[in-house]
């Protein structure tokens, strides 16, 4: 059951031994009145931004009951116009005069909306990635030159590459999904051939998402990156720059922290770590907690998920139980998939981060960030030692021949 709500969340139909093409359904895109007026805000958001207009905006909506947001679709939409304006109402020209109160015109909804949607009051990878695309031609294929996203940051065409590529990556990982249930049937049969063959699959949909994700030197500017749509997805979470967190006003009486968007949110490859048995806990704890800490930033639908693929039977376990060295490789090969997209990641990081930051003039090295912030979230230094504490875990879960 809950396998079928997570094929319908990341929009998957049907499930197949044989490869079919997705049919997916997109993101609705308008909000009946009087919410099309945080539309309308969100739409806007670099030109509000750069007028110096987008607080006032804010300021002057009206409270209004999220009762008339009816099903799943207008509200994850109405969820991440309130994201965006929020992320751009604390930030706004990203220039280090933040707000720490968000009126309570735009919290009440936000919040009400975000306890409805089991997600935080924060904007998320599951609404600025998931929620946030459309196809160019409504019949053409998913493919970058064929879509857009809904709602831009500031800094051009930043926010674009980095969402689309980032949907393209999980798209093409995502469609490994399919075969998971022939894979736990194959384990609980002991039928290997059956394995092998999802197996492969598998290894191919991660051998797909790793060419998707070299497309992000094409649409992302580094410099871009790092100075503008870094700052617009940081988090209230360790920030020195919030120290209490964000008082929500109306809704909490004290401040909330919460960590910024990342793609650790994102529960395809954690879903490939539990399906091949990669224990991120049995590496540094500090990085175990951080991605255990990133579901509750998940869709409860695949978080639910994650849950139901743990307590299934561990393929992992099978393939070492067995003689049979073809099994191993097969398995192995999803392994290294893995491992060669955590090191290509790592790559990336230190050309849009670790260099970008390398370059601010040594006063602002210094203070920007706190020594917790530079442990936490897309853009602390010290992202690089989780990364590459999540990667060596990996690598230790290659089987090797004795
Ligand atoms: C984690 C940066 C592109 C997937 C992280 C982290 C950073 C980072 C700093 C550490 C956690 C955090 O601070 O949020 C970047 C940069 C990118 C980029 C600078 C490109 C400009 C991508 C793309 C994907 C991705 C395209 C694929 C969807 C992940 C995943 C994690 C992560 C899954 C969690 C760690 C793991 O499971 O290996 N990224 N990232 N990243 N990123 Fe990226
Ligand atoms: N975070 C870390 N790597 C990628 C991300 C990300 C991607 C899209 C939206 C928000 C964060």
């Amino acid at each position: 059951m809950v396998l079928k709500i997570y094929l319908s969340v990341v929009q998957e139909q049907k499930s197949s031994k044989t490869v079919k093409p997705h049919i997916i359904s997109p993101p609705t895109e308008k909000l009946p009145p009087p919410y099309d007026e945080w539309i309308s805000i969100a739409k806007n958001l670099p030109e509000l931004i750069k007028k110096n207009e987008l607080r006032k905006k804010v300021d002057e909506l009206k409270i209004l009951s999220i009762d008339g947001l009816s099903g799943h679709k207008l509200q994850r939409l109405a969820r991440l116009a309130l994201g965006y304006i929020t992320m751009a109402y604390v930030w706004n020209q990203g220039d280090g005069d933040v707000r720490k109160v968000l009126p309570q015109n735009i919290a009440i909804p936000y919040c009400e909306l975000s306890e409805k949607l089991g997600l935080p009051p924060i904007l998320v990878y599951a609404d600025c990635v998931l929620a946030n695309w459309k196809k160019k031609d409504p019949n053409g294929p998913m493919t970058y030159e064929n879509m857009d996203i809904l709602f831009w940051f500031p800094g051009g065409d930043c926010s674009k590459g980095f969402f689309l590529v980032s949907l393209l990556v999980e798209l093409a990982a995502a469609s490994a999904i399919k075969v998971i249930p022939n894979l736990l049937k194959a384990v609980k049969n002991q039928d290997e051939v059956t394995l092998k063959k999802a197996l492969h699959y598998i290894a191919s949909c991660l051998h797909r998402a790793h060419k998707e994700f070299e497309e992000v030197h094409k649409h992302v500017d580094p410099s871009t990156f790092f100075k503008v749509l870094r700052i617009y997805l940081s988090g209230w979470k360790g920030n020195s720059k919030l120290p209490e967190g964000l008082k929500y006003e109306g809704f909490w009486e004290n401040p909330k922290e919460f960590a910024g968007g990342s793609a650790a949110q994102s529960s395809i490859f954690q879903c490939f770590d539990i399906l091949l048995g990669i224990q991120q806990c049995s590496g540094e704890e500090f990085a175990a907690e951080f991605l255990q800490e990133m579901r509750n930033y998940m869709p409860p639908a695949h978080r639910d998920f994650l849950l139901l693929l743990k307590s299934g039977p561990s393929v992992r376990e099978f393939v070492r139980s067995r003689d049979d060295v073809e099994l191993k490789a097969d398995y192995n090969e999803c392994v290294k998939a893995m491992v060669s997209l955590r090191k290509y990641h790592l790559k990336i990081v230190a050309k849009y981060i670790v260099i970008p930051a390398s370059q601010q003039p040594k006063n602002n090295q210094a203070s920007e960030e706190s020594s917790e912030q530079k442990n936490k979230g897309t853009g602390g230094t010290n992202a690089m030692d989780f990364l590459k504490s999540v990667r060596t875990t990996t690598e230790k879960f290659l089987l090797i021949d004795h």
